[in-house]
């Protein structure tokens, strides 16, 4: 087992390892990191499916060992972003951590597969791929970086979101400022389209479309309405360039503490939340979708996705290169033409 080290976070930050330090100190301090809890973070409040997902994880694990094994969770984005709170985890400051994929981009390159633009046809597709050992071969390979992936949550469909005008076609994306996650796949997916990416942390966006900082981003249906972006960027685009989904990773140092029948009770907890996340999500975007609709922004279908599909195509060449990522990608693909 390789230890985890900073070599193998690329961008590793100064303030990342300091909230490293803080967090394994602090969170000490409070006597939580001796006794069986274990400390979960996500970037979305309570009430967001990622975060009742692991309570229910959490209500599990306690009720089958009779409150020895429990989850805190620290919701909110309070213990910093996805991309510092990863750092935390991989140190062991923290036990569980909810993110999405794009943050592990450049971690692990096999995280980039389900990111891809127009890879799952519908989010069934998704699931139906990360269900089988196609998700599991994914979630493996984060182990050498220092995280046990546990289980995959949906995400949803992306779409754009901007101050200016309606998306309708590639041309509609030239020159407008969008902010991405903390990704070189996302970068690389809006310049492919002429745009200019700013990689932020989703907390930051409210206020860059505020401040003309940014003219959009892109996101799904919960995000762009509990972010309140919707607020501010009016023109909400149905592109659908992307239906990645969320990970729920736990770290190393802490697993490798468990003892087998513990690791065993983990899994299956993470593995049941699953089909619970998925009922809520489900309601969830049905739910932002109407609410949205009803406070008036301005929602368009588009015409022709094989534009954008086509227009964004040469990121697959410049991020699938390996022989695991090709078999990985032309799996999923021949799922997806099974499903028809
Ligand atoms: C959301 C996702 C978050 C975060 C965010 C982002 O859909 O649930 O974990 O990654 O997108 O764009 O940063």
């Amino acid at each position: 087992m390789r230890t985890p080290a900073t070599a193998e976070m690329p961008g590793i930050s100064r303030r990342g390892l300091l909230l490293a330090g803080a967090a394994a100190g602090g969170l000490g301090a409070c006597g939580l990191r001796a006794g069986r809890e274990f400390l979960s973070t996500d970037t979305h409040p309570r009430g967001y499916p990622t975060v009742s997902a692991v309570e229910e994880m959490g209500r599990i694990l306690s009720e089958r060992t009779n409150g020895r094994l429990d989850i805190k969770i620290y919701a909110g984005g309070q213990l910093g972003s996805e991309q510092d709170t990863l750092e935390i985890t991989v140190f062991g400051g923290l036990d569980l951590n909810r993110v999405n994929l794009a943050p592990l981009n450049s971690i692990e390159p096999l995280t980039t597969i389900p990111a891809l633009p127009f890879l799952f046809r519908s989010n069934e597709h998704m699931r139906r791929a990360l269900d089988s050992e196609i998700g599991e071969e994914i979630l493996a390979s984060l182990e050498p970086h220092g995280l046990i992936g546990l289980c995959f949550y949906d995400s949803g469909d992306r779409n754009f979101y901007n101050t200016r005008r309606p998306i309708r076609t590639p041309e509609d994306m030239r020159g407008l400022k969008i902010r991405v996650p903390n990704s070189d796949l996302y970068v690389s997916m809006i310049r492919a389209l002429g745009a200019d990416a700013t990689p932020m942390s989703i907390a930051e966006v409210y206020q860059a479309l505020v401040q003309g900082v940014i003219d959009g981003a892109e996101n799904n249906w919960p995000s762009y309405e509990s972010g309140r972006h919707f607020e501010a960027a009016r023109f909400y685009s149905l592109t659908q360039h992307v239906i990645a989904p969320e990970v729920l990773v736990m770290s190393k140092s802490r697993w490798d503490k468990l003892d087998e029948a513990d690791r065993i009770l983990v899994r299956e907890a993470a593995k049941e939340s699953v089909p619970y996340m998925r009922g809520l999500w489900d309601q969830r975007v049905a739910d932002a979708r109407a609410r949205l609709l009803a406070s008036g922004i301005e929602v368009n279908e588009i015409e022709d996705t094989a534009a954008f599909a086509a227009a964004m195509r040469p990121v697959w060449e410049r991020y699938v290169v390996t022989g695991q990522q090709r078999r990985l990608v032309d799996a999923i693909v021949e799922i997806g033409e099974e499903a028809g």
